[in-house]
């Protein structure tokens, strides 16, 4: 949604931020903070290039060969894999970059735009990435995971720290705790103060809801991950999608829901490893 205007974004923000900030916690994502170092190895960032190769959106390895992300990072229309790059986790963005070139972009075939769902798509690596402590894939859930509210849910990104705030040098990768808003009450939420007929579903079945107005996912933040904590075990319930604005009352975060696409994802992407 943001792609070119993202391209100013870094060096802008540095000269916004030279001036003594707002009180406000630094770092992407609303709310939160600086993620320590050895957690959430599967987050990547993906590279679009434009003076520079700049983020576009985050992403999460599933595979030692395979990120997933979102739909409306590289398409709907058809992109060059040649024209997209991934940096592997990183503490600090564009810090070191080690950009690795990809070889294939999947994106789903029923991804037309954000509101309505399949926002979802696989980016396969030229070479499988070495696994070790700081990077590895984070496990997919079985069909049958729901996610209730009260999960312990983290969604992590180099995104924006608030509306239209971007992330200030020296980009730290975010991390927050987002409670899970249900369906039926996600659904009821965005229908206020909006035209939207109480009958047409805004937040459709593939779609999660998490957030409030002290933590949230925002622009850039686009094609990460939102992991659980279940059963002693991360798992990857959502992939950042879209949102009215971000933490903005009665606005959760809405999210892709994996569960929704496990058999597509596993059209491609080998299971476990
Ligand atoms: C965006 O525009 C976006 N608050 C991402 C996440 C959210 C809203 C907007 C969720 O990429």
């Amino acid at each position: 949604m943001l792609k070119l205007l993202m391209l100013a974004l870094p060096l802008l923000s540095s000269l916004v931020h030279a001036a003594p900030g707002p009180a406000v916690p630094r770092g992407g994502i609303v709310g939160g903070q600086e993620a320590p170092r050895y957690r959430w190895p599967w987050q990547v960032s993906l590279r679009a290039y434009n003076i520079y190769w700049f983020h576009i959106c985050g992403g999460s390895l599933i595979h030692p060969q395979w990120v997933l992300t979102a739909g409306h990072c590289v398409g709907p229309t058809i992109m060059n894999p040649n024209n997209i790059r991934v940096q592997l986790r990183k503490q600090n963005l564009y810090y070191h970059d080690h950009l690795l070139p990809v070889s294939q972009i999947i994106t789903h075939p029923g991804f037309y735009t954000v509101q309505g769902g399949a926002d979802i798509a696989l980016i396969k690596l030229k070479n499988p990435v070495n696994i070790t402590s700081y990077v590895r894939p984070v496990s997919l859930p079985p069909a049958s995971e729901t996610f209730p509210s009260g999960t312990s849910c983290w969604v992590t990104g180099w995104g924006d720290i608030g509306n239209n705030v971007s992330l200030p040098p020296p980009y730290p990768l975010k991390e927050v705790q987002v409670p899970i808003v249900e369906n039926h009450l996600c659904d009821l939420k965005y229908h206020k103060h909006r035209s939207t007929g109480d009958n047409v579903l805004i937040i459709h079945d593939d779609m999660l809801c998490a957030g409030n107005e002290q933590s949230d996912s925002c622009q850039g933040d686009s094609g990460g991950p939102l992991v659980c904590r279940v059963r002693n075990t991360w798992l990857q319930a959502g992939v950042v999608s879209w949102g009215d604005g971000c933490a903005q009352p009665d606005r959760p975060g809405i999210y892709t829901r994996v569960t929704s696409y496990l058999d597509w994802i596993h059209r491609y992407v080998p299971k476990n490893s």
